[in-house]
């Protein structure tokens, strides 16, 4: 297979940078990258090409859900409180129910932790098997929907301890221990992004053959860039070094872009640069975004495209989980805008 011709951000390609860029002519659907991919460790098992292919499978079902979400009557109110005391939209339960079976008939899953359930869900136990773990946030953004805005599904691959007895206690890693993770971006068009550890590729769904193809291979996100995504309504509760900041940008000429969908700013942060802040607040003391399966997925990406990911002034992925749900100051996005968050943190 020819090398793709690539052209880079700044337009110019060179060799190094050709392979980071956008693809332009071959054709790589997801699952062809992934056999690449599973091919090249001859040890794999395609274990895992199984479980992203279910993910693929889920995303797509999910995509033409939203995509006709008020004929399929997925908006209002499904009548509910989920665990995070937020109000159940019927989206988000159907986006759950389609995960949970796609991935439940995948034999290589032990535990599913989904941002929808308060416990995990153990499909295997011990000796019956299961190599990995995912966890999920099936529709996050999803109070968005009834407005067309871009919500997204977020994920991330664990591998799975049999010797560990308690679900939560085996899905309690730090962010440095996952196998991968990822995002579906349900916006005007549906990107699929991942890693595995080695760099970020997206890749976009093509309806007129069901196929998410590769768009961009081994995305790195600009250094620097002067955009950042806060709600701002929340200022006056913010820890002083955030309003230090804030104050700073305002007087550097920044440009302020924030949609209120976790998935749609950290996608546009990693596509264009800037930065994406989700500090403590009056309401949210500890922060308010899940730190296993929002913080965790999106630094991984984040920082395979050369980024940052801070919580306060430590690396978001070394922190320790105690729980399922708990929750986490963030600040992640291009790497230069994130030294400028972290001086003002620092006093
Ligand atoms: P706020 C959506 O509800 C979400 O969990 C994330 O997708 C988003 O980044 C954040 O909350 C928005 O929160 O308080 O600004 O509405």
């Amino acid at each position: 297979m020819s090398t793709p011709k690539a052209s880079t951000n700044s337009g110019q390609s060179s060799p190094h940078q050709a392979a980071r860029g956008v693809v332009t002519d071959n054709l790589l659907s997801l699952q062809t990258f992934i056999l690449d991919e599973e091919a090249r460790h001859p040890h794999a098992s395609g274990e895992f090409s199984w479980i992203i292919s279910a993910i693929s499978l889920a995303a797509k079902m999910i995509a033409y859900k939203v995509r006709h979400v008020r004929l399929q009557g997925g908006v209002g109110s499904q009548g509910d409180v989920n665990v995070q005391g937020e109000e159940q939209i019927k989206m988000d339960v159907i986006a759950n129910e389609v995960i949970m079976r796609v991935l439940g008939s995948r034999h290589s899953i032990a535990v599913l932790g989904s941002e929808e359930d308060e416990q995990p869900t153990i499909l295997r136990r011990g000796s019956e098997g299961g190599k990995y773990c995912v966890l999920f946030d099936p529709l996050d953004g999803s109070s968005n929907l009834d407005t067309a805005v871009g919500v997204g599904t977020i994920f991330t691959i664990l591998l799975n301890d049999p010797t560990i007895p308690g679900a939560v206690e085996t899905v309690c890693q730090p962010g440095t221990k996952q196998v991968a993770a990822g995002y579906v971006l349900y916006g005007s068009s549906t990107v699929f992004v991942i890693t595995t550890g080695h760099g970020v590729h997206m890749f976009e769904l093509d309806m007129s053959v069901g196929s998410f193809l590769l768009v961009s291979r081994d995305l790195k996100m600009p250094r620097t860039c002067k955009v950042y995504s806060v709600n701002e309504a929340n200022t006056e509760g913010f820890p002083e070094g955030y309003q230090r900041y804030l104050k700073w940008a305002h007087a550097n000429d920044y440009s302020s872009r924030y949609i209120g969908s976790m998935v749609a700013d950290v996608h546009r942060t990693l596509v264009k640069g800037g930065v994406f802040l989700y500090p403590p607040t009056a309401k949210h003391a500890g922060g308010k975004l899940r730190l296993l399966y929002e913080a965790n997925p999106m630094s991984f990406l984040v920082e395979q495209a050369g980024g940052m990911s801070v919580s306060g002034t430590k690396r978001t992925m070394e922190i320790q989980p105690k729980e399922l749900h708990e929750r986490t100051p963030l600040v992640m996005g291009s790497s230069g805008e994130v030294e400028h968050v972290l001086r003002h943190l620092r006093g």
